[in-house]
């Protein structure tokens, strides 16, 4: 991909809050993760899948190698270099599995460290790298989002509670304000294999999946830039982070270099999840509650 295009989507990552790199997993190994998810997911009980209508599966990928080399996968690495970015670290991630005929996925954001006035600069402290491992398309559930939503103000930031309560995570009041579709959101559909990446401060959601196939979708979170993060934000993302020769000891040296470590004396930040005022935004920083 020629530099001009790369300098594009990095502005439109920055302004916009996403953006779309084509096809930029490999055909086979697209067809294993397709094959490894499915028996994954195949397994989730009645109950799990009750209490989660609204999301899909939530299954952290630490524990299986595969998702290792996705987490490592070099074609994905390189792009966040070409983009501009550079000691790219990964925290965590999720296999998140959309069964047959299931409703919207609520509007909510990722990130959960606002008390720090970072939150409100330009750059990301946490990016979402999500590949879809279908086509997407308004019909079987594709992303929507709602564009600079993740620098400015949004109406629906005064209208949303902290997300991923059970209640939500179930949709069992599709009338609540999380499950609106807004005036301003826009779709994302992408085919599988593309990478989609996104500030994690972006208000997101998902549409419902009418089809009769799942629709499975790898998120995996970055912090590029890291060692140039506020020390308290970098505290709060390199806690308790495992030996990665436990998840994958073929890939532990790669993993250990995507490490976030911080080994600085600064207090870390504590994960908080909060509702967003046009008064936060305004001030550029928000009150911890008590
Ligand atoms: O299911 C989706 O399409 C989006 C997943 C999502 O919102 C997330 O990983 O934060």
């Amino acid at each position: 991909m020629a530099e001009q295009i790369y300098k594009s989507k990095y502005n439109q990552l920055i302004e916009d809050g996403f953006c779309v790199l084509e096809d930029v997993l490999d055909l086979p190994f697209l067809q294993e993760l397709r094959e490894f998810t499915d028996l994954q997911t195949a397994h989730m009980s009645q109950e799990e899948a009750r209490a989660q209508k609204s999301t899909g599966s939530l299954i952290p990928v630490m524990n299986d190698e595969i998702f290792a080399r996705l987490v490592a996968y070099r074609p994905a690495l390189d792009t966040l270099e070409k983009l501009g970015f550079h000691d790219n670290k990964f925290s965590s991630g999720y296999v998140i599995s959309k069964p047959p005929k299931t409703p919207r996925l609520f509007w909510h954001f990722d990130w959960a460290g606002w008390t720090h006035p970072f939150s409100f600069e330009k750059q990301p402290a946490q990016i979402f790298l999500m590949y879809y491992l279908v086509d997407t398309t308004r019909q079987n559930g594709c992303l929507r989002v709602i564009p600079k939503s993740h620098i400015e103000f949004n109406s629906l930031h005064d209208e949303l509670s902290p997300a991923h309560t059970p209640e939500l995570r179930a949709g069992q009041d599709m009338s609540l304000p999380e499950f609106q579709i807004r005036p301003d959101e826009v779709d994302v559909p992408v085919k599988a294999g593309d990478l989609v990446i996104g500030d994690s401060r972006i208000l997101h959601a998902a549409h419902a999946n009418e089809t009769d196939q799942r629709r499975t979708v790898i998120t995996l979170w970055f912090h590029p830039n890291f060692c140039d993060l506020p020390e308290p934000i970098q505290g709060y993302i390199g806690r308790g982070r495992r030996d990665p020769s436990e998840w994958c000891p073929e890939l532990a040296d790669e993993l250990r270099a995507l490490q976030p470590v911080y080994s600085g004396e600064v207090k870390p930040l504590e994960f908080i999840r909060v509702q967003l005022t046009r008064q936060s935004f305004e001030k550029g920083f928000i009150e911890v509650p008590s």
